[in-house]
């Protein structure tokens, strides 16, 4: 079995692109979903998730993949009150069992998602990706929080929810006792909590790395290189503890060698994120298309690692830039990420020809 293709997909009424758009693509099975008017912390219902499932079964596509089933505030901060939301983690892996999830990708990152600082760059060939610009990251996080919440084109992202971005004083102000450390043994806490109820169900937990891999605006983040990947994936050491691997995030740091970590890691990968990143001499860094030479990332080395590995898990192209005049989520367009599952499949289609 090669590797299982995926395209995220916002849901119905939340994305420009649609399910038949998808299916044009070659290779995709499965979409990666999510149910996007979910507060962190909120039980996924059956009847919810019913859904969506009947709209992917129109196209035969899969839903075992699910990303941004999001960690409420107070399991990060370590809060009396986790337990409650822990249970409600719990109540949520067991209804996504019922459809035959069999990957959840979450994210561990204090009070915000993704950061970038320019969502529509000129890449200088006429399209547009997103762009981070060092130097303004020093700034407020507010001024930040309002400036992708304005720019979204009036769609929602997940980590970004505008009833959270509200209370930034208040969540700063609950962060503060937050170290780095403290937040491992929260990431902890709550792994051992749900570890059991994952073997049961046969669904493994993946992490996504913090984007970008460093700390902001005073906030400790974790997963940012190989050190910490194998502390996290040693502290719980469970076949259900497992890795989104995401090149670009992890690629955001130059000395981070993603393909290193596929290859030491491979077994614990349940699903890879491709996206290339390009490095400026100033600490600067813009999203890129999937080519090899268009970022530092490495997009050939990461695959063909992939490949050598044996890698059986799900897949998917990450951030796309902007084409042809696309009107989007910002990063999420169709047409580069459709260009990305063909250059990552061609790369894999030769190196199957090829006999490794
Ligand atoms: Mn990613």
């Amino acid at each position: 079995m090669p590797m299982q293709m995926g395209f995220r997909w916002y849901g119905e009424g939340n994305d420009s692109i649609s399910l038949s758009d998808i299916k044009q693509i070659p290779g995709v099975t499965s979409i990666v979903w999510a149910l996007h008017h979910k507060q962190p912390g909120e039980v996924w219902e059956k009847e919810e998730i019913a859904e969506v499932k009947k709209q992917l079964d129109e196209y035969g596509f899969n839903m075992d993949v699910v990303e941004s089933v999001n960690v409420h505030d107070d399991i990060k901060v370590g809060l009396p009150t986790r337990d409650k939301y822990i249970e409600n983690y719990i109540q949520t892996i067991r209804n996504l069992k019922e459809f035959g999830v069999k990957v959840i990708c979450y994210n561990f990152m204090p009070i915000f998602d993704w950061t970038r600082t320019d969502l529509f760059h000129p890449v200088g060939d006429g399209s547009t990706a997103l762009y981070y610009e060092k130097s303004k990251i020093h700034d407020d996080p507010k001024e930040m929080a309002d400036y992708i919440l304005n720019n979204l084109n009036g769609m929602t992202f997940p980590g970004w929810e505008p009833e959270r971005m509200a209370r930034l004083d208040e969540l700063f102000e609950l962060y503060r006792p937050v170290t780095k450390e403290k937040l491992w043994e929260n990431l902890k806490y709550f792994l051992e909590a749900i570890m059991p109820v994952c073997r049961e169900c046969d669904i493994k937990m993946a992490i996504h790395q913090d984007d970008p891999p460093w700390d902001i605006f005073g906030l400790p983040r974790l997963l940012v290189d190989e050190a910490a990947i194998e502390r996290f994936l040693k502290m719980v050491d469970d076949p259900y503890n497992c890795l989104t691997l995401c090149s670009g995030s992890l690629g955001a740091n130059p000395n981070n060698n993603v393909a290193d970590i596929v290859r030491k890691h491979c077994d614990r990968i349940a699903f890879a994120h491709i996206r290339n990143v390009k490095h400026f001499e100033n600490g600067d860094f813009s999203e890129a298309s999937h080519r090899d030479c268009d970022g530092d990332t490495g997009i050939v080395d990461i695959v063909k690692a992939y490949h050598d590995c044996g890698y059986e898990g799900y897949i998917r192209p990450d951030h796309g830039r902007h084409l042809w005049g696309e009107k989007c989520r910002p990063g999420y367009g169709l047409y580069d990420r459709a260009l990305g599952i063909m250059y990552i499949w061609g790369i894999w289609d030769m190196l199957d020809k090829m006999g490794k």
